[in-house]
């Protein structure tokens, strides 16, 4: 938006709209990775830092008010004796997810790769001294996963992150600032973090949402965004502010909410856009590391949120907030070989698919690919099955799992499939090819 514009807006008294990458054209390695992106449909976030020894959340530094000053000592006594990066790695492949997006730097501030620009990080202010985002990004490259960055724009440490938003008023920072050395600093460190590691695959914004409460702050997106795809153009930018897209982004999230839906009440003012979508989980019921929160989801609601996901055309990024000691926990390494067996046999029906032409239901979804269309029956009290189909030809119906023969009956109002039982199976997909 020129500055003439920018001008009569404020001087009418209007708000500054969120500025990012207008008129910004994605390259065709940046298209190319949006493909390969939801083919992947999914991936494992990852919420580790300092925080997760207080096994009380990400959160706990806002939500304990814990001085700034005070928290850095946790730094000090960091050591995740047990981080072995081949390890979680080889655990998230076999679950069968395509990428990971780990926390470079969450909202208290802490850097968990070598930076430059704030000493407040893994390499020099813990006695662990090892830059476990290299490490990660590295076995990652080896093992052939992508990787994506989380990284929070706000911080609740930094006086120049400044005004203060909507959170971080308990930590005791100087109420004053110049946001404009904050924006460079972040520039900074996203410089490190996408010339340091080789290829990034996406940058993951946060905490944009945080501003709201000043109605005409200006991020500075806009360089940002272009910083970004200058260095690496076909890196994908998403940003969780919990909006409708803004101009520069390449794929758009949803927290806890599959697209469209607003359970979880984040997604209230976001419309589901052109772009390839991505809703985040997690696990149990935190992001990060919390000691007392073992409601760890079952293996069926897992497989059937990523079901879901793929079904209304998304991929599924779901959480694991890893250990003070660097470990997976327990429950979560179980659930991955669960989903991971699951994937080895019905993989097929989710990788590479698109959100099938049957919209979602409450029997379930379909996905499809080329002339095939997936039927993932999740949740059905009958033997027969209709779908509105009246615009191919069905030429063979069969039960994905064995490859035996499905009656159907087809007319110009759809198809009536005739199963031999009930559906009792965590997903029972019947394949339609046409
Ligand atoms: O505040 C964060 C939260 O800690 C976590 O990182 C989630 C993940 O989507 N996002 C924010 C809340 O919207």
């Amino acid at each position: 938006m020129k500055k003439g514009i920018i001008s009569l807006l404020l001087a009418a008294g209007l708000t500054l709209p969120a500025l990012a990458q207008e008129g910004y054209q994605p390259t065709p390695e940046n298209l190319k990775a949006r493909q390969e992106f939801q083919d992947n449909k999914f991936g494992i976030f990852l919420h580790y830092g300092i925080y997760s020894m207080m096994a009380d959340g990400e959160w706990v530094m806002n939500n304990r008010n814990l001085n700034w000053e005070e928290y850095a000592k946790l730094a000090g006594g960091f050591y995740p004796a047990n981080f072995n990066a081949a390890e979680w790695v080889a655990a998230f492949k076999a679950a069968g997810a395509k990428y990971i997006c780990f926390t470079t730097r969450h909202h208290d501030g802490f850097s968990m790769f070598n930076s430059h620009y704030s000493d407040f990080n893994i390499v020099q202010a813990t006695p662990f001294k090892r830059d476990i985002v290299k490490e990660l990004v590295d076995e990652c490259h080896k093992q052939g996963i992508n990787v994506h960055f989380y990284y929070s724009l706000l911080d609740w440490r930094r006086e120049d992150y400044y005004p203060l938003g909507s959170s971080g008023h308990g930590t005791g920072r100087e109420e004053h600032g110049d946001f404009k050395t904050y924006h460079q600093f972040m520039k900074d460190q996203l410089s490190e973090l996408l010339t340091n590691y080789g290829k990034i695959d996406a940058i993951w914004f946060d905490g944009e949402w945080d501003q709201n409460v000043n109605a005409d702050f200006d991020w500075g997106l806009a360089d940002i965004y272009s910083h970004i795809h200058s260095l690496q153009p076909a890196c994908m930018i998403g940003n969780n502010h919990h909006k409708a897209l803004h101009p520069g982004e390449d794929f758009q999230l949803f927290e806890r909410d599959l697209p469209g839906q607003n359970t979880a009440g984040y997604s209230a003012g976001q419309t589901v856009g052109e772009l390839p979508l991505e809703t985040c989980e997690t696990m149990n019921g935190m992001w990060g590391y919390k000691i007392t929160d073992q409601n760890y989801k079952t293996t069926e609601r897992l497989i059937h949120y990523l079901v879901k996901a793929a079904g209304m055309n998304a991929n599924l990024l779901m959480n694991i907030g890893p250990q003070p000691d660097g470990s997976l926990p327990a429950i979560s390494v179980e659930r991955l070989k669960e989903m991971g067996d699951w994937m080895k046999i019905y993989g097929e029906t989710i990788y590479g698919t698109r959100g099938g032409q049957i919209s979602p239901r409450d029997w379930g979804v379909t996905t499809q690919k080329g002339n095939t269309l997936f039927v993932h029956i999740l949740n059905l009290k009958d033997k027969g099955l209709f779908l509105p189909i009246t615009d191919k030809k069905i030429k063979q119906a069969t039960l994905f799992k064995n490859g035996e023969k499905v009656r159907f009956q087809q007319d110009k109002e759809g198809v009536l499939l005739r199963l031999a039982e009930v559906p009792t199976d965590i997903d029972y997909v019947v394949r339609l090819d046409f």
